[in-house]
């Protein structure tokens, strides 16, 4: 574990989860783990990022315009809200993604502060040297996220019970689980990883 972990929450919002308009199936299990370690980075004075899928409505995201998927996460929607349950602490840094409607992207990599920061430079910024990844969608999000955090050369690690997969084809997220560990991705249970942080960060 980096001196200068990050958790990088990834698009917990309603339309992702059971009842919303791409619900991930079981997302919402992975609700009360999340928190878990949003209060974990929080009490050990470690930055928490969140992404949300921020689309307008229309895209070419959207099937009915040449992409792959049904309407969801419409900026400013009740389904682009994060999920009630998920605890967003006051000041946390929110980037968001997909708002432009010529380009589909799933990397919070292509994700934007309401400042027009971008996550390399926000992470920079904060000094984090290693990203601990969770939310939705294992297969898209997560994983374009992943990768691209190991192509710059960040080390992350993906907790294995906080995320959930879209699985269009069945298997899919098998996969991305696969190709993000042959990129270099490590997976921990979240229990394991607060132990892992507590070991990282003990007092001297
Ligand atoms: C996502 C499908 C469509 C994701 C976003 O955040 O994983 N998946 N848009
Ligand atoms: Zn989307």
């Amino acid at each position: 574990m980096g001196k200068r972990a990050a958790l990088l929450v990834v698009d917990i919002q309603n339309d992702f989860c059971p009842g919303g308009a791409l619900g991930v199936p079981d997302g919402d299990a992975i609700i009360a783990r999340v928190n878990r370690a949003v209060a974990l980075f929080t009490r050990r004075g470690l930055p928490v990022v969140f992404t949300r899928d921020w689309h307008p409505r229309v895209t070419k995201h959207f099937k009915e315009f040449g992409g792959a998927w049904p309407p969801h996460c419409i900026q400013g929607t009740k389904g682009a809200r994060f999920h009630p349950d998920l605890d967003v602490p006051k000041g946390s840094l929110v980037l968001s993604k997909g708002m432009d409607p010529e380009v589909d992207s799933y990397s919070g990599f292509q994700a934007f502060t309401d400042r027009g920061r971008d996550l390399e430079s926000a992470l920079h910024e904060l000094g984090v040297d290693e990203l601990v990844i969770c939310g939705l969608a294992t297969d898209y999000c997560v994983r374009a996220t992943a990768l691209d955090a190991l192509r710059r050369g960040m080390p992350v690690r993906v907790l294995r019970d906080a995320i959930r997969g879209v699985d269009l084809k069945p298997g899919d997220s098998e996969i991305a689980e696969k190709e993000m560990r042959v990129h270099g991705a490590r997976f921990s249970e979240s229990r394991v990883m607060a132990r892992l942080l507590a070991k990282a960060r003990s007092p001297p």
